[in-house]
């Protein structure tokens, strides 16, 4: 599987005119070699996988890299690969992305006569198309999220602080077997729900509140994510109106996606919905994104997007709707593009919930 991304990226690197890789970024450097520390840096050659990382991760990589050629160093890793002569000649791609300025300028002082070429997605696009074992566990991480979902909307209530129910959260992911959130949890309340990335804070959950829950988990470094928005008491009139909408917008986009389409057009399967039921300048972000090893990458459902969906890619479809000084829902699952459809991996229900 890993020899398989190995050279599913040496064949971009022909059509990129580079004679060897270096990766820099850590989740592509987990991706291509298992490593799961936080400091390494990854040369891909034409023949060879070299990977360097410092004495703290001597163990844990003759543990974990089978892939690569694993060299320890104490110091600068760039001077490492100085040294013993890593490098070929030629173009050397980066990615543009990750590498700092001072980085690269150090790296042109140690190597004058290298040519570095700035590149953008060369991992990314590969990692987009998930395996069966990546897929296997976004399910379990799914699964877990959905289960503490069931779990903590039995906590909203007036009275009950935002980070009370974070906190919650946080505990039962954990308890239910996740390695970690997959961010700070977003538990938002009444005006606050209106702020579409808003954390979760002191205020109490009131009354007739709107409640945005939004939050996943890491399994084996693969994430979830999923949005529901709860009603507290009662639904305002306009709140269980734009439920609706985003309801139909998110089960059209669904629909919609398959292999082959564009994902500027999925973003505007719904956003088209949304803009006819009026809403459509309250719908202030992309409909969604890719997930696996990072909550967000590739591919990117939006406007501006160039990304087609492929089968095996896996993504959040996430409309939202935001009225200032009145509320905000949103509504997020993840799914997977199939041979000739997509199937929703998140289970949590979608019926409108007052508690
Ligand atoms: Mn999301």
């Amino acid at each position: 599987m890993r020899a398989n991304r190995i050279e599913t990226l040496r064949r971009r690197l022909t059509s990129h005119r580079l004679d060897a890789f270096l990766v820099t970024a850590i989740h592509n450097i987990r991706y291509l070699t298992g490593f799961t520390g936080s400091n390494a840096i990854c040369v891909v050659t034409r023949r060879e996988v070299y990977f360097l990382t410092d004495p703290r991760y001597e163990e844990q990589a003759a543990h974990e890299v089978s892939i690569a050629r694993v060299l320890v160093g104490k110091g600068r890793l760039f001077e490492l690969i100085a040294k013993r002569s890593i490098l070929p000649g030629g173009r050397i791609g980066y990615e543009s992305e990750h590498l700092t300025v001072s980085a690269l300028t150090n790296l042109r002082k140690l190597f004058p006569r290298t040519i570095f070429a700035p590149t953008a997605g060369l991992v990314e696009e590969i990692a987009a198309l998930k395996d069966e074992t990546e897929r296997e566990a976004i399910r379990k991480a799914v699964e877990i999220t959905d289960k503490v979902f069931d779990i903590v909307v039995k906590r909203v209530a007036p009275g009950v602080r935002e980070s009370e129910i974070a906190a919650e959260i946080t505990y039962q992911q954990r308890m239910h077997g996740a390695e970690a959130d997959a961010f700070e949890p977003i538990v938002a309340s009444g005006v606050q729900s209106a702020y579409p990335h808003a954390r979760a804070s002191n205020k109490k959950i009131e009354n007739r509140d709107s409640v945005v829950l939004d939050f996943g988990c890491r399994v084996e470094g693969y994430h979830s994510d999923l949005t529901r928005t709860v009603f507290v008491g009662a639904v305002p009139k306009q709140l269980r109106e734009i439920y609706g909408v985003l309801a139909d917008a998110q089960a059209a986009a669904i629909e919609a996606a398959r292999p082959g389409r564009t994902c500027r057009r999925l973003d505007g399967v719904a956003r088209r919905i949304i803009r006819q039921a009026g809403y459509g300048r309250y719908f202030k972000h992309s409909l969604g994104h890719g997930i696996g090893l990072n909550v967000h990458e590739l591919p990117r459902l939006s406007q501006l997007s160039t990304d087609t969906l492929h089968r095996g890619m896996v993504m959040t479809i996430e409309p939202g709707i935001y009225l200032p000084a009145l509320g905000g829902v949103r509504i997020e699952d993840v799914v997977v593009i199939d041979d000739d459809h997509c199937s929703v991996l998140s289970q949590a229900t979608k019926d409108l919930i007052v508690v």
